[in-house]
């Protein structure tokens, strides 16, 4: 079979554990070719850590894209992450618009439990929810969910009726599936539930809910997906690849929680993964 292309558009932290850092050798390891578009360095992430540096590199993304283009290069995916600024978002859905051959995933990463990661505002949610639009695949945690519909966040004792108005609502962006993640509906459990807007169909995956939360485990759950997806997996087996792999990452780094708090030891668990998409 002929090898997969994608591109993935987010940032360089250098240290931390997401972003580019994962997704690269995440979607290496499934057997895609990775072509890898960082939207900026920075030293570290930006949960947790004081002080990082940050150069901004999206000047650069309308001249990639053109060159790409004199090139006669094709993409068989995209998967965006962390893009940080609402002129970032518009260079994304140019992307998008000039590379129409690509399954598109797009992960909002500007929110969650709640609340707005840093330098994040109402806008920005707004201007995300029309490049969810423009997707094949979004998969916005609960928060992000809210944020772009405008709704109120329910952190908690939500039913299934519930997450599939949500996930209507969100279809009606415009994208073929909306997958919201992190959802918990009996505290014993936490999974993922996706709606496929063209069959009307809901699709769901669970693992057991492991109380615990590491930064990156969101952009690693969306590059193991994408990479399913572009692959040509089944959506309800990307989810299954996806949740499982997310889960094994966190128990592996359970034990050394204390000193890996800034991410999750995904390396370990590259050989299941790579099980898994072969399998
Ligand atoms: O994991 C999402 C992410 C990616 N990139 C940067 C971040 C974050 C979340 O905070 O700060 C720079």
């Amino acid at each position: 079979m002929k090898q997969k292309r994608i591109m993935t558009i987010q940032d360089l932290s250098c240290f931390g554990k997401c972003s580019l850092t994962v997704a690269h050798p995440i979607l290496s390891a499934m057997g895609l070719e990775v072509c890898p578009i960082p939207t900026a360095v920075l030293s570290t992430h930006t949960g947790g850590f004081t002080g990082w540096t940050f150069r901004d590199l999206s000047a650069d993304l309308p001249a990639i894209a053109e060159h790409w283009k004199r090139e006669g290069l094709t993409f068989d995916g995209v998967s965006t992450g962390y893009l940080g600024s609402s002129e970032m978002i518009g260079m994304v859905a140019d992307y998008f618009r000039l590379f129409p051959e690509m399954v598109k995933i797009v992960d909002p990463v500007f929110a969650d439990n709640g609340k707005l990661y840093a330098g994040f505002d109402e806008a920005y949610a707004k201007e995300m929810a029309k490049l969810c639009g423009m997707a094949d695949v979004i998969v916005p945690n609960l928060t992000e969910a809210s944020y772009m519909l405008g709704e109120e966040y329910v952190p908690a004792g939500y039913d299934e009726a519930y997450i599939h108005g949500v996930l209507q609502r969100l279809a009606a962006f415009g994208c073929r599936v909306a997958a919201v993640t992190g959802v918990v509906y009996d505290g014993a459990h936490q999974g993922v539930v996706a709606y496929d807007s063209r069959s009307g169909e809901y699709f769901q995956y669970f693992r057991e809910n492991i109380d615990a939360s590491f930064h990156g485990t969101g952009d690693i759950f969306t590059s193991a997906l994408a990479g399913a997806v572009v692959l040509g997996k089944s959506l309800q087996d990307a989810l299954r690849i996806a949740v499982d792999y997310t889960v094994e990452c966190i128990k592996v780094t359970m034990p050394d929680k204390a000193e890996h708090w800034y991410g999750v030891r995904f390396e370990t668990c590259l050989p299941d993964l790579i099980r898994a998409v072969n399998g």
